[in-house]
């Protein structure tokens, strides 16, 4: 594989290398953290006065978690290291409380930003002959402007397409060329089932390669989603606190997320103890922001379960690798007292060629007892009027999850493309239980 590089001297840089230049960015970060009413008061008391008193990156240690709790208290201004007039724009996502997270942006951390996305997209094998499709939300999310300052510094030419609306993006994707495609896995699946019901021919397309994240999914989809739309699937990891795509992402080998780490300090430790895990264990992932200077974070608890590779990758790169996320350590469901991830359902169903693209998980009371309904939609060429096999489907699948996540869930099967689907991220699980219980 010729593998090419947006920044070669960055990407394989030695460890000893990369680890002073993460100190030395690290001091930085904190003399800006120190100016914000949060972290002043905070940092001193953990003893740290100055950029100074971090001599090395252990050090970190001495500096206690941030949690999206921390970030709602200080709304709006508590985290701002800058005067106001020096703000260029402004991210924030709302979440369930209605108190946005908010995260702003000097010249400066735009152009950062802008240049890890580049870092992340030329990683892929793109480059400026090709034409990108941005198929995500503009505005407060950060996925929309982040790929798309990321694209247009690589020279692509970039549409500002966004998210929903398949008739108007296949219309694009002809009139235009694309070749490149960004939106959710889920958002890639609906496309595909649409581009079927228009009658849209694959090859009346120019489609290479998708970029699809925002949500977790299974190398199941991955695969499926490569399969049907005939493009290669790179995985993108980010989150607006850390400003938002750009933090991790998948080079040509498709194998693992390089997290860059001139960028960011990760972390990842026990959700229980905050104790580090040992190198290849599984854990909650903590960011530390390198490269921002507006809205320094230091530590933060992004709640994301993951675990580093301990092998070189094969391009070269020296910044490590994390695995897929599988989910959330505040996604986990329990039922009837059973511990179970969205992300192990889904790995299970997508695996199997009767199921189609879209699928929903919920769970019920029945009486004192949980119930899991898995609702999954059949693929092409199966009939809803045939109801003996239909029978035989749902039997399969629901022996099959039982056998791997040891619950007994009732399955339903509907139709090609009659499950709900978002414009945004894919809503998978509907918990219907009475939060008190
Ligand atoms: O989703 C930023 C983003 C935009 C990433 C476009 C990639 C592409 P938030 O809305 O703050 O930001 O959501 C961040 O989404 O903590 C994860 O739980 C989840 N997430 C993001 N990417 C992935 C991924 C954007 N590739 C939260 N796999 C994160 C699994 C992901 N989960």
């Amino acid at each position: 594989m010729n593998f090419q590089y947006w920044n070669e001297k960055i990407e394989k840089m030695a460890r000893v290398d990369l680890n002073a230049l993460q100190l030395q960015k690290l001091k930085t970060e904190i003399g800006y953290a120190l100016r914000t009413s949060f972290y002043k008061e905070r940092l001193i008391k953990a003893g740290i006065q100055s950029p100074d008193d971090i001599k090395t990156l252990d050090d970190l240690n001495k500096i206690p978690f941030t949690t999206k709790d921390d970030l709602r208290d200080g709304f709006p201004y508590g985290f701002l290291s800058i005067p106001k007039e020096e703000v260029i724009r402004l991210h924030a996502s709302s979440g369930t409380t209605g108190i946005p997270t908010t995260i702003y942006f000097n010249k400066d951390d735009i152009k950062n930003w802008a240049d890890y996305m580049a870092r992340c997209i030329y990683a892929t094998g793109s480059t400026k002959e090709d034409v990108f499709q941005n198929m995500i939300t503009y505005g407060l999310f950060t996925g929309g402007l982040g790929f798309h300052q990321g694209g247009e510094e690589v020279g692509m030419l970039v549409i500002p397409a966004g998210a929903g609306n398949t008739s108007r993006q296949f219309k694009m994707m002809q009139d235009y060329g694309t070749t490149v495609l960004h939106a959710t896995p889920s958002f890639l699946l609906h496309l595909e089932t649409k581009m079927k019901e228009a009658g849209i021919a694959r090859e009346s397309l120019h489609l290479k390669r998708a970029f699809a994240g925002a949500e977790p999914y299974s190398e199941d989809t991955r695969k499926r989603i490569e399969a049907l739309l005939k493009v290669d699937v790179y995985n993108s990891y980010g989150l607006s606190e850390m400003n938002g795509p750009g933090v991790a992402f998948e080079c040509q080998c498709k194998d693992g997320l390089h997290i860059w780490e001139d960028g960011y300090i990760a972390e990842i430790v026990n959700p229980d103890t905050l104790l580090p895990v040992k190198n290849g264990e599984t854990g909650e992932l903590v960011l530390t922001i390198l490269c921002r200077e507006a809205t320094p974070i230091l530590r933060y608890r992004t709640r994301d379960l993951t675990s580093f590779y301990t092998e070189q990758c094969a391009c070269g790169r020296t910044h490590r690798r994390l695995k897929r996320i599988t989910g959330r350590s505040d996604d986990m469901l329990i039922i009837n007292g059973v511990n179970v991830f969205p992300s192990q359902i889904e790995e299970v169903i997508m695996g199997m060629k009767e199921v189609g693209n879209n699928y929903l998980i919920v769970v019920e009371k029945d009486g004192a007892l949980d119930k899991l309904i898995v609702k999954t939609e059949v693929s092409e060429g199966i009939f809803m009027d045939d109801s003996r096999s239909l029978n035989a489907i749902k039997e399969r699948i629901r022996e099959t999850l039982q056998a791997s996540i040891s619950i007994n869930p009732k399955v339903e099967l509907h139709e090609k493309g009659t499950l709900p689907v978002s414009e945004g991220k894919a809503v998978r699980v509907n918990d219907t239980r009475p939060k008190d219980v």
